[in-house]
């Protein structure tokens, strides 16, 4: 078999292209960025073409993450198999399609990749994606190795097709950052292309959730639990090791840092007498549970994320004469990633003696020098300068013009809020109100807020920043850059006397000053674009581009 050194998220790439994907779907979001960009340039090598499709994989940039779902979910209802990936938070912005889809059930394989961020690396929160599988009740698969990452995906398709659901597979930032070797399946890496063939339409509909369709199709998805539950039992991706009465239940790469700790310790004469659990397969395998917990006295539950198991074994009454401990006990951190340290810690054993953060130099994240954004902002800081102004702001590069000496921004909530949240504030009477978005923000959710904004005329100035690119995750493609934003800022229904467009230059500061001042100044909506590419656009080769900026990616 092949062998090939591959992040966490190239194994899940890999891996899908291996299972015959048609189509690979996404809205950049570090740490899963990769999983798209592995897909996309081993399509256009091997068909040399611009968008893959002589290779047989379609791959494009989607809008959003919502809009991505919904265009795999079409490719597996049309019969190919499809992957989605995105960033944890990308899956609230796609969650009501991903719930639905439960319902509907799908075609060919669909199987949804997320990546999620413990520690807040590169993210505005940590949350838990294994908890969105279990709401819209379908199978999880939670890799702790490269090789994993590779071999659960694979399998997610095959799955996927059995039980006729979306299989997700959650990754934590770790193992998608990190590299190992990766055995894989013959035909992969240059052999023979896997032919996955297109599956016949179902009979029947199942997809139009009206609600005497949705009714039966929730029954049956309810129906379908049982089935999940004892494939979880007895699939290999869970194992239960019992030994001494000191248990461990491991989920995804926790499994790997007890290892580590283990072997600390092991080499060191430690205890190797653990019972473990190891769970990669969800729903939780409840029997298995059970029977560490009948062996053991004592079992620490460790899981990258939120305590997911942990409150599970623990329901609200606990378990009598059972020591549980995890993160809701305090033996591990309660938020946070998880280490093989503090497992050791947890555990009694040796720890090493590491080098921690606070060891390293700061180096607080900062635009570019002559990044567009600088001029931006500085023209908006002068153009409202004294007027206490409200100066919403959203998720990219320039959420950084919250720092001295801009500023700039007193809000970054969720990608596309800050037109709504400008709103809000122009009909609480606020005044003045500002927002600044960019422009691949805008194309993912701030078209649909303006929308309305121009339809109340609401009393706001909206700043679209144009860097022609979505710099802060490594510069993809945007949708809406350029004349063509003109034209769909135009066609949301701004007053084409209220749309301006500059060029945020230090040579044009005080022409730009004046500008805003106007728009301001206006008793309505003013929309103002801001035009001027990153730098790093001018760079050669992305590689250089990253290497060159310090903004931190998300
Ligand atoms: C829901 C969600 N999806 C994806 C991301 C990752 N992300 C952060 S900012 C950003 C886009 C930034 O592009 P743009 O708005 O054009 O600003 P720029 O970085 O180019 O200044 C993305 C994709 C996120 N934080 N949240
Ligand atoms: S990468 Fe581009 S947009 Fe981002 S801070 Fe640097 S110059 Fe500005």
């Amino acid at each position: 078999m092949p062998m090939k050194l591959l992040l966490g998220d190239g194994g899940v790439a890999q891996a899908a292209i291996d299972a015959g994907i048609g189509g690979a779907f996404s809205y950049p979001g570090t740490p899963a960025t990769e999983i798209f960009e592995y897909i996309a340039d081993r399509a256009r090598e091997a068909g040399d073409d611009d968008h893959a499709e002589a290779a047989g994989i379609s791959a494009h940039w989607s809008a959003n993450e919502k809009v991505a779902y919904e265009e795999a979910l079409g490719m597996s209802y049309a019969g190919r198999r499809a992957i989605v990936s995105m960033k944890h938070v990308g899956l609230n912005v796609a969650a009501d399609p991903f719930v639905n889809s439960a319902l509907t059930g799908i075609n060919a394989g669909l199987v949804l990749a997320v990546a999620d961020d413990p520690g807040m690396h590169s993210s505005q929160n940590e949350q838990d994606s294994r908890y969105y599988g279990d709401f819209a009740q379908i199978p999880v698969f939670e890799p702790a190795t490269q090789q994993e990452a590779y071999d659960f995906t694979l399998r997610a398709f095959e799955y996927s097709e059995e039980v006729g659901l979306p299989v997700m597979v959650r990754l934590v930032t770790r193992l998608s950052h990190s590299r190992a070797n990766v055995r894989m399946r013959n035909g992969a890496n240059g052999g023979e292309k896997p032919v996955v063939e297109q599956r016949p339409r179902p009979t029947g509909n199942s997809w139009t959730l009206v609600p005497s369709i949705a009714r039966t199709r929730y029954a049956a998805l309810v129906e379908a639990q049982r089935r999940l539950h004892e494939d979880a039992q007895k699939s290999p991706m869970n194992k239960l090791t019992l030994a001494g009465r000191r248990g461990v239940i491991a989920c995804g790469i926790a499994h790997n840092y007890l290892l580590e700790a283990k072997s600390m310790s092991d080499g060191g004469g430690g205890p190797g007498d653990l019972s473990i659990l190891k769970i990669g397969h969800y729903p939780v395998p409840t029997s298995l549970v059970r029977d560490l917990v009948a062996h053991c006295d004592d079992i620490l539950i460790a899981e990258d994320g939120y305590p997911f198991v942990e409150k599970k074994l623990l329901g609200v009454l606990g378990v009598p004469g059972k020591r549980i401990r995890g993160r809701l006990s305090g033996d591990l951190p309660a938020t946070g990633e998880l280490s093989p340290d503090l497992l050791a810690t947890a555990l009694g054993l040796p720890a090493r003696a590491t080098r921690s953060h606070d060891d390293l130099a700061a180096r607080p994240p900062q635009l570019c020098r002559g990044c567009p954004h600088i001029d931006s902002f500085k023209a908006i800081v002068d153009a409202t300068s004294g007027a206490a102004p409200f100066l919403f702001s959203d998720i990219g590069c320039y959420t950084l013009g919250v720092m001295p000496p801009y500023r700039a921004v007193h809000s970054c909530v969720d990608m596309g809020s800050s037109i709504a949240m400008a709103h809000g504030a122009a009909r609480a009477g606020a005044h003045p109100v500002l927002c600044t978005i960019g422009d691949s923000t805008f194309a993912h959710s701030g078209m649909t807020p303006l929308i309305g904004a121009a339809q109340q005329d609401a009393n706001m100035t909206v700043v679209i920043l144009d860097n022609s690119t979505t710099a802060m995750t490594g510069a993809q493609g945007s949708l809406t850059t350029g004349q063509r934003l003109i034209d769909v800022v135009r066609g949301l229904g701004v007053k084409p006397e209220h749309l301006h467009v500059i060029d945020p230059h230090p040579s044009k500061h005080a022409e730009n000053v004046a500008i805003i001042t106007k728009a301001v100044a206006h008793r309505g909506l003013s929309v103002i674009i801001s035009d001027r590419e990153c730098i790093h656009l001018k760079v050669k080769t992305k590689a250089e581009a990253t290497a060159a900026h310090v903004a931190p990616s998300a």
